[in-house]
Formats: structure tokens, C-alpha cells, sequence
């Protein structure tokens, strides 16, 4: 992963969110539409208590749209809104002032009733590393404000950005610790690309998507690499298959299954092969 999050590390964060969060009135939760469960920091709640809160379901274009409409269900029906975006088009983006302004009205009522001044709301983008923090506040912005690089750790004065005349959105996104604990959103995690190709098995993290894809989502892979009949059962079986369709050999003149798994992951992740929701609405 880009971070090493380890428990001094967490607890840091956790207080620097904790003092950012006195400045702001919502709080924008940005997660993968692909994965909403495994892309959520497991302790958000316990962070964000008492804050209004907007969901973001970002990189909605590589997720299936029949799922994310489940998925925005789920989250009104816990009474959290959501925008479903796509933060590289910008579709879904002017959604987001629209429904912080409803979630800030009552406090904007109280602070008229007691006859001060109508101020933008504001408000703070958080997520885990690579969700797409950055890309989301520049498109919101509709300029390039934000470096894309994640910074954790640095304590300085904040900045706001005013978003067409009605927000205010602190330029520094807080950024926030994956779930750790769980195979399965480990998985998840590593497939989508939500951390770094150094600290998992890229062979083992494609040949076992080429299995869930096969369960999932079967006519995608006989769409994208025309594997005939059955498809095999075993993830290292489905990575020669692959690398056999493409040509891919090794100069010894063997099935060359790790350029496979690299193509799988690149073509998953880029939504080549199609769009996929790792994360099951009906299981949250
Ligand atoms: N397909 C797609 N990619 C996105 C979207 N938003 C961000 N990305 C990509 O996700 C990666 C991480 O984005 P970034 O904003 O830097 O993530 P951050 O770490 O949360 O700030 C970048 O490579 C972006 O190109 C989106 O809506 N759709
Ligand atoms: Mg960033």
C-alpha cells in the first residue's frame, strides 16, 4: 500500500480528523461503487459521529449499474444520501452541493433564527487511499486545486475552496484507513487497485478474480477472451487459459501466466472487461 498504516499511525490520523471535523458541518464519504462495504473505513461511524454525512459512490462508470442502484437504496434507506458519481467525466459531480445543502439546512435555519449572517456550507471529503478524493474535489471545483498525491501525517493550516457560490470544501481530503481484518475485502481491495501491487500476490490476486468473474459475471470473460466451452475451475487453470487465447508465452515456449495475470488486472481495473460490483447489496 501507498501508507503503512500501523496503530500509531491510525490513532494519529484518527485525532487530526477528529480536529478538522470541528471546522466543518458534513462530511462527504467518498467509496468505490464497485465495493461500498469493502471500501469503507471500519471505523467511520465512530469518527463521523453527530456529523451530517453525504455518501459518494465514485468510479460508478466500472460498476454494474443494476448494483449501484441497489446500493443507493441501502444507504438512503440507513438515512445516509448519495451521489452516484463518476469523478474523470464529472457525471453525477453537481448532484453533491445539492444534497449538502439540504443536510445542512436545519443548522443554516438555526444560525438564521439566531440572526446571524447565511454562510456556504462546509464541508470535508474523506476516504481511503485511491477511492478518488482528489479527482472528486477537482471536478467539484471544476478546476485542478488538489495534489493527487496522499499526504497523511501533515499538519497545516486549512484551506477552502468555494464551490459555485454555495460550499465551502476543505482542499485537504482526510484519508482514512482500509479494513485490514477481512480476506475477502482484502481481496476486493487488491483487485479494484485500492492498494499497491507490492504487498500481495499478483498471481494469486488475478487468478482468483478470474475465478469470481467466472461466477459472476461468466459471459464477460467469454466476451473479452473467448475461452470456449466450460470455463476451467481452477484460478491457475483460468490464468493459462487466458494467457493461451492472447498468445502470451514465456521464451521457453510455456503459456506465460504472469503477463495473464497482469492483463487481467489492468483490463478489470479499466473497465475493458466490463463492469463489476465486487461488494453484494443484499449481504448489508
Ligand atoms: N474510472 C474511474 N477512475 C477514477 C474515478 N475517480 C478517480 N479515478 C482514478 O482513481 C485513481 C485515484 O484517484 P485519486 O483522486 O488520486 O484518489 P485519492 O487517493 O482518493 O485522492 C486515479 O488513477 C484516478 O484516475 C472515477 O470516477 N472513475
Ligand atoms: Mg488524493
Amino acid at each position: 500500500m501507498d501508507i503503512q498504516w500501523f496503530p500509531g499511525h491510525m490513532a494519529k490520523t484518527r485525532r487530526q480528523i477528529k480536529e478538522d471535523l470541528k471546522l466543518v458541518d458534513v462530511i462527504i464519504e467518498v467509496l468505490d461503487a464497485r465495493i461500498p462495504f469493502s471500501s469503507r473505513n471500519p471505523d467511520i461511524n465512530a469518527i463521523t459521529a453527530g456529523k451530517p454525512r453525504l455518501i459518494v459512490l465514485n468510479k460508478s462508470d466500472l460498476a454494474d449499474p443494476v448494483m449501484t442502484r441497489s446500493w443507493e437504496g441501502v444507504f438512503w434507506k440507513t438515512g445516509l444520501p448519495v451521489a452516484v458519481v463518476n469523478s474523470l467525466s464529472g457525471r453525477g459531480i453537481k448532484l453533491a452541493p445539492g444534497l449538502v445543502q439540504q443536510l445542512t439546512a436545519p443548522k443554516m435555519d438555526s444560525l438564521a433564527c439566531s440572526g446571524r449572517r447565511p454562510r456556504p456550507a462546509r464541508c470535508m471529503v474523506i476516504g481511503i487511499p485511491n477511492v478518488g478524493k482528489s479527482y472528486f474535489i477537482n471536478k467539484l471545483a471544476g478546476r485542478s486545486v488538489t495534489k493527487t498525491e496522499d499526504k497523511p501525517g501533515i499538519t497545516r493550516g486549512r484551506q477552502w475552496i468555494r464551490i459555485a457560490g454555495s460550499l465551502d470544501l476543505m482542499d485537504t481530503p482526510g484519508v482514512l484507513w482500509p479494513k485490514f481484518a477481512d480476506v475477502a475485502v482484502a481481496f476486493r481491495l487488491a483487485a479494484t487497485g485500492a492498494i499497491k501491487e507490492d504487498v500481495y500476490d499478483l498471481y494469486d490476486v488475478a487468478g482468483n478474480l478470474l475465478k469470481w468473474i467466472s461466477e459472476n459475471y461468466p459471459h464477460a470473460l467469454r466476451e473479452r477472451y473467448k475461452i470456449m466451452g466450460e470455463l476451467p475451475a481452477e484460478p491457475e487453470e483460468m490464468l493459462r487459459a487466458v494467457g493461451s487465447r492472447r498468445g502470451f508465452l514465456t521464451p521457453g515456449g510455456k503459456v506465460d501466466t504472469l503477463k495473464a495475470a497482469q492483463i487481467v488486472l489492468k483490463e478489470f481495473r479499466s473497465g475493458k472487461l466490463g463492469r463489476f460490483t465486487m461488494d453484494m447489496p443484499e449481504n448489508h
